[in-house]
């Protein structure tokens, strides 16, 4: 076979383990589009618009560990550059790829369709730059290779995206043939000994501990060390907690387990576990404004050990090239057991009061929804919540070993939920997808259930329609905070046209939620939207009490320089 720069591009997306690519058609990059589909292992899959098609390719990255989109140059990409900085903030290496203008229109006077009319083609290759580990403009089939090549393998490396740019000349000109993926995907490995040094000390942290905590983020999964945690975890036999974003990454049917941390809305005993430490092991942890409900949660001080995706901050010392997985494997065989913390929180555990169901025809009420949906989750469900209270819904929802929790929670960008969970069901086609979405984000992007509807993938997504932007209410409310109420149930109708298997029902009580649940479970051959109709003011409690936090934080005046 010859090899053209977009079949080389194809090859390493499948070497890497890709099984689909998402993609918008525009015309600097449909001779690329044709190059990709010679590759008969890669699925081209298409979204509505080009933001959508960078988050559905995040929510395969969540579920496949890489995704990438393909968008046409300038109008296409600027639109996918918000999806692409969210996997830059969420760990995840997104390949975005761009068509771009013909190589013989540089450098010459020559206005290009798509730009900004002026002769500067490069504002998105530098735009990129700055949302990416690494950005590349392949201008040259010669060069194409190493360009693809280093983008892919920082990308993979560092769990952030890349920007791959091919000018429309060059897709299809013919290239070298791909050697060896071993060198692209293989892991840096630690330093020997900075990893036995970070060990040792880790270790000593522990000895003179009686009673310390683990506290994992959202980093774990970046660094592909879920395993490790759990391995480390044994080892030491303390309380186990998790921040907010990192929910699922440790089993939550594990003995250990200690609930959610999240200062006054997480669950009921984690943060008395953390706070009663004398010693919290922070693993992957980002520590934000909103994570630490407004700066008031958040460990610090000699107490605290760091393990990041690769370096280790304890005792004052700092350890540079050790990667997480390596530490935690390392410490597991080193470390005393110190179980203190975890007999301590066995006594004050809250076991979750028995559950009544509301009465069938009572107006459906927040509480009852989640009631439902708790009953929906299986050893094989993926529960994907959107920025809003859906954040707060989810977080009670208990997870059966093996079931997944995905958030947005560093980026925070409205709308992710949607074509996410559309990548993610691309990429998991055996897994039960849920996903928890508000009225107001669902607005910015509701066309991708479209392409479920297309695929016929059976995802079940609760629309929770408090009209309005509840979240925003709780944090500072004001006229913005009202929307415009669709009919989210018949919209189904319209994006099925002639030939699409979707549902839409709507509930507004317990009685016709169950039913609307039972014909999702039913419907194969397509996605169910269930609106779930509810009070403006019947929100979580925990969000009321983090609201407050993060308006406060919000608020504080500026110190004089
Ligand atoms: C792209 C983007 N625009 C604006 C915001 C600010 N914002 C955060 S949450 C939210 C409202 C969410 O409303 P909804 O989805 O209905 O959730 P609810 O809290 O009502 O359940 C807004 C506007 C954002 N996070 N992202
Ligand atoms: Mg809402």
């Amino acid at each position: 076979m010859t090899y053209t720069v977009g079949s080389y591009l194809a090859a390493r997306l499948e070497q890497i383990g890709l099984k689909h690519h998402f993609a918008v058609a525009g015309d600097f990059n449909l001779v690329l589009l044709d190059q990709l589909l010679t590759n008969k292992h890669l699925e081209q899959v298409y979204c509505c618009n080009e933001l959508n098609c960078g988050y559905s390719a995040e929510g395969y990255a969540r579920a496949c560990g890489a995704g990438a989109a393909v968008v046409t140059f300038s109008v296409g990409g600027l639109s996918a550059i918000n999806a692409v900085a969210g996997a830059y903030a969420e760990n995840l290496p997104v390949l975005m790829i761009s068509g771009g203008p013909n190589t013989n229109d540089r450098a010459t006077d020559h206005l290009v369709h798509h730009t900004l009319a002026t002769h500067d083609l490069s504002y998105q290759l530098e735009m990129a730059k700055k949302v990416t580990c690494a950005a590349v403009a392949v201008i040259s089939a010669g060069d194409a290779p190493g360009q693809i090549d280093y983008a892919i393998r920082t990308a993979l490396r560092e769990k952030k995206p890349a920007y791959i740019e091919i000018a429309c000349n060059i897709a299809a000109a013919p290239c070298a043939e791909p050697g060896p993926i071993s060198g692209i995907v293989a892991d840096e490995p630690s330093d020997p000994e900075a990893l036995q040094a970070a060990v040792t000390a880790a270790a000593d942290f522990v000895r003179g501990k009686k009673k310390p905590v683990v506290l994992i983020g959202s980093k774990l999964r970046a660094a592909g060390a879920e395993k490790q945690a759990v391995e480390f975890a044994e080892a030491l036999g303390s309380a186990v907690t998790v921040m907010a974003a990192a929910k699922s990454f440790f089993p939550e049917d594990h003995p250990q387990f200690a609930g959610i941390y999240w200062g006054e809305v997480g669950s009921p005993g984690a943060r008395q576990i953390v706070d009663w430490a004398d010693g919290v092991m922070c693993i992957g942890t980002i520590f934000n404004d909103y994570s630490t409900v407004g700066w008031t949660a958040m460990p610090s001080g000699d107490n605290v050990l760091t393990a990041d995706v690769d370096r280790v901050k304890v005792n004052g010392s700092d350890f540079g090239c050790v990667r997480l997985r390596d530490f935690l494997s390392g410490l597991a065989r080193t470390v005393e057991k110190r179980d203190a913390s975890r007999v301590q929180y066995d006594r004050i555990r809250v076991e979750p009061p028995p559950e009544h169901g509301a009465r069938s025809d009572a107006k459906l009420t927040r509480p009852e929804v989640i009631r439902q949906i708790r009953h929906l989750l299986t050893t094989d469900s993926t529960l994907l919540v959107e920025t809003g209270d859906s954040w707060f819904n989810g977080m009670g929802m208990p997870m059966p070993g093996g079931a997944r929790f995905e958030i947005e929670m560093q980026w925070g960008s409205i709308g992710w939920s949607v074509p996410a969970t559309f990548g993610y069901a691309v990429g998991a086609p055996d897994r039960r997808i849920i996903a928890m979405i508000g009225d107001g984000s669902f607005q910015l992007t509701a066309q991708e259930v479209a392409q479920m509807i297309r695929r016929k993938l059976p995802v079940i997504i609760f629309l929770m329609n408090n009209h309005g932007y509840t979240i925003e209410v709780e944090i500072h409310d004001g006229p913005y905070n009202n929307i415009k109420n669709w009919d989210y149930a018949g919209l189904i109708e319209v994006f099925n046209a002639e030939d699409g298997r979707g549902k839409g029902l709507r509930a507004t009580n317990g009685g016709e939620l169950a039913e609307a649940i039972n014909v999702a479970l039913a419907n194969h051959d397509g996605p169910t939207l269930i609106e779930c109709v509810f009070d403006r003011n019947d929100c979580s409690p925990e969000l009321i009490s983090w609201g407050r936090q993060v308006a406060i934080a919000n608020e504080r005046a500026s110190r004089p320089q």
